[in-house]
């Protein structure tokens, strides 16, 4: 008898605990497909039996990470515009699973990655492609991460240890700075950690220095991920302030929301086939800008007639349809940028995107609408960037700026170039393809003004 009930017993939970494992892991939609799919049958049924004895604090975990112990890297802050940021998207990744750890996606929004941001990570990027390109590793959001902080809260599990570590690369040569005191609370404040409030924050911090170089990759490399590795606590915070870090064999680059692509696509469509135009004004020299101006006024009446192609696509920092300058570190505008916007806007009939939403509205669009809690707000300057720069990527002609009429060496305009570079060279496999969509260029410069 004594027999029956135990073995009835242990199937009664067994069967509870399996309900709460599927209904649980489906609804969070936390764990990938492919990381579960890729578990041999050997591995899930013994999974199943550990699962039977887990604590409900081990199953919170497994919901999460999908083992029985979380252990995060949450890198709360990165440095730079969103351009420059992706590019630093890949070498987080590395650290995550260097470290053996959960990566913890930030908030994004007005083109900047953090924890103060009003837009979960698939607002700008796919997180899905970043799952299939790197299938061992464990990507939740930050809202997730919060959710899993208050579960644990829920249920009075003992707080889990965190500690801030800030990456910086202003130092001659590699070094880590130990029990760097901070005021924690302020800290937390200012970083908009607040929220997550079920983890024992440690007092000190770790600094880690790096060089700013494009030399020693090896060595700097090793450095960090050997520095990360010593770190014990169970959630490790990060406030990546480095411009750029070269790990040897990054992770594929983070690509865009699939939505976004496609509302360029559609964008890109109505404008076939067009030249398109990036101006980076913001480091320009503002004496050179009438001239700069002049001089692009003379290269697209020069390409329309050579390629026979009559719409033009402008896309630029500089506050072309009224508003705010669309770079947040764009300050100063003079008068020289207002006259040489004018001598663009008084001689060429172009586009914007500001004028191809007002018949692709963004702002009715309920399948973008739906992606966020957030109602978007009309200032969000990443969204606009990121289909500005897609819209440059899928035109039939592409220039941008010389040197002393923008920032020549912008990652942004770069990623537009990298990106036609590839649409090209898989585009030769279609060579009956005479759609209005085919690229002619990878991308030009017009002339630069002459100075002495
Ligand atoms: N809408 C719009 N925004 C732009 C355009 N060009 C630049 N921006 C904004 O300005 C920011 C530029 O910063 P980054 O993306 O870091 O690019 P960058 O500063 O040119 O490149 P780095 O020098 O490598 O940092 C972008 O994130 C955009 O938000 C543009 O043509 N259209
Ligand atoms: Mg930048």
């Amino acid at each position: 008898m004594r027999r029956f009930v135990t073995t009835t017993a242990v199937f009664l939970l067994l069967c509870n605990t399996l309900i709460y494992y599927n209904t649980n892991v489906e609804e969070a939609k936390i764990m990938d497909s492919h990381n579960t799919e890729e578990k041999s049958n050997d591995t899930q049924s013994a999974s199943i039996e550990a699962i039977v004895y887990e604590t409900e604090e081990e199953q919170i975990n497994r919901k999460y990470c999908g083992s029985p112990v979380c252990k995060f890297f949450f890198p709360f802050t990165v440095g730079e515009q969103e351009s420059r940021a992706r590019l630093q998207v890949p070498g987080i990744i590395s650290m995550a699973q260097q470290t053996n750890r959960v990566l913890v996606l930030p908030n994004v929004g007005d083109a900047r990655l953090g924890a103060c941001k009003p837009f979960t990570f698939d607002y700008y990027y796919s997180i899905e492609s970043m799952r299939q390109s790197s299938p061992n590793t464990i990507f939740i959001t930050q809202d997730q991460f919060l959710r899993w902080n208050q579960e644990m809260k829920a249920i009075k599990a003992n707080k889990f240890t965190a500690k801030i570590i800030r990456l910086s690369d202003k130092a001659q040569k590699e070094h880590v700075g130990l029990d760097i005191k901070l005021n924690i609370e302020q800290y937390r404040h200012k970083q908009c950690l607040m929220p997550f409030d079920h983890l024992e924050y440690e007092n000190t911090a770790l600094d880690i220095h790096i060089r700013k170089t494009g030399k020693h990759q090896a060595a700097i490399t090793q450095f960090v991920f050997n520095t990360l590795r010593s770190v014990q606590s169970d959630v490790m915070l990060m406030h990546y302030r480095v411009y750029r870090f070269n790990c040897k064999h990054p992770p594929a680059p983070l690509t865009y929301a699939e939505r976004l692509k496609k509302h360029a696509k559609v964008a890109a469509t109505l404008l076939y086939p067009y030249v398109a135009v990036h101006w980076r004004m913001e480091t320009a020299a503002p004496s050179k800008l009438l001239k700069c101006s002049q001089n692009l006024v003379a290269y697209i009446n020069h390409i329309k007639k050579k390629t026979g192609i009559v719409n033009v696509y402008v896309a630029t920092d500089y506050p072309i349809d009224g508003g705010r300058q669309h770079s947040g570190t764009f300050r100063k505008i003079t008068r020289d940028h207002h006259r040489a916007a004018n001598v663009l806007k008084s001689n060429i009939d172009f586009s914007t995107l500001e004028r191809i939403n007002s018949s692709l509205p963004l702002l009715n669009n309920t399948e973008f609408l739906s992606l966020s809690n957030n109602a978007i707000r009309h200032s969000e300057s990443g969204i606009p960037g990121i289909l500005d720069k897609l819209i440059l990527m899928y035109s039939n002609w592409f220039v941008s700026g010389p040197e002393k009429c923008c920032r020549i060496s912008s990652s942004y305009t770069a990623q537009v170039l990298k990106e036609r570079a590839a649409i090209i060279d898989n585009q030769k496999e279609f060579e009956e393809e005479t759609v209005n969509s085919v690229l002619l260029n990878v991308g030009d410069r017009w002339e630069r003004p002459k100075w002495p």
